[in-house]
């Protein structure tokens, strides 16, 4: 049998797409791998999710198990693929005027609202912690901080049922400057929270002014 002339390129035009679609599965692993950080531990909603789905993202039980996580890889699945991207350049040292109220865990609704979804209140899987813990706070390109500022949420305040403001916050740790590297540990201590809370938490950037916001869903045991 002779093959026809075609046979041959359009060969050629099935292995290129394949190609083509294998590399952009990668893409998204890709950006993050090359990017910035997050908190691991006590992990952000974002990072969370990933780290809970991020290998079994098309799993349907997501939605029983884990129903903020579904949500949120509904909404845009790059909010967890790019979970050490959620940062706001540029906001001269003023936060509240450039991160609102309501959208405090989405950075402002930065990157044209990618992360918009981790400002929907709801049933965040929880980190147990105690009034003494440790931040885990993983940065892949090493940029230094001039500051990490740390709040917990008030007891009046109900991530089930509302969006964070900053009116919901306690400041309970400012730190100092840490030289460029990808791992920092932070103590915080705190004393008479019990049960659901959020850590939010800014990072400012040493590099530039770049600045990240954390949500982190934490149970005071
Ligand atoms: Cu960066």
């Amino acid at each position: 049998m002779q093959a026809s002339p075609l046979a041959a390129p359009r060969r050629v035009l099935t292995i290129l797409a394949a190609l083509a679609g294998a590399l952009a599965c990668m893409l998204p692993l890709a950006n993050s791998a090359a990017a910035h950080g997050s908190i691991l531990d006590p992990a952000t909603r974002n990072y969370g999710c990933y780290e809970r789905w991020g290998d079994d993202h098309m799993n349907p039980d997501m939605q029983q198990q884990d129903p903020m996580c579904w949500q949120a890889w509904q909404d845009n699945p790059n909010a967890m693929w790019n979970w050490n991207g959620l940062y706001k350049n540029n906001v001269y040292g003023d936060h509240q005027a450039h991160v609102p109220s309501g959208t405090l865990c989405s950075g402002g609704n930065t990157q044209n609202g990618r992360y918009s979804s981790m400002d929907t209140p709801g049933e965040w899987k929880m980190t147990n912690i105690s009034d003494n813990f440790t931040l885990q706070f993983y940065d892949q390109a090493s940029h230094g901080a001039d500051y990490f500022r740390i709040y917990v949420s008030k007891d009046s305040y109900d991530p089930t049922t509302q969006r964070l403001g900053w009116d919901d916050l306690n400041l309970v740790k400012t730190t100092g400057s840490y030289a460029p590297t990808q791992n920092i540990s932070i103590p915080v201590s705190t004393s008479g929270y019990d049960g659901r809370h959020v850590v939010f938490t800014i990072w400012k950037a040493s590099h530039m002014d770049q600045n990240y916001y954390f949500c982190s869903d934490v149970n005071f045991s």
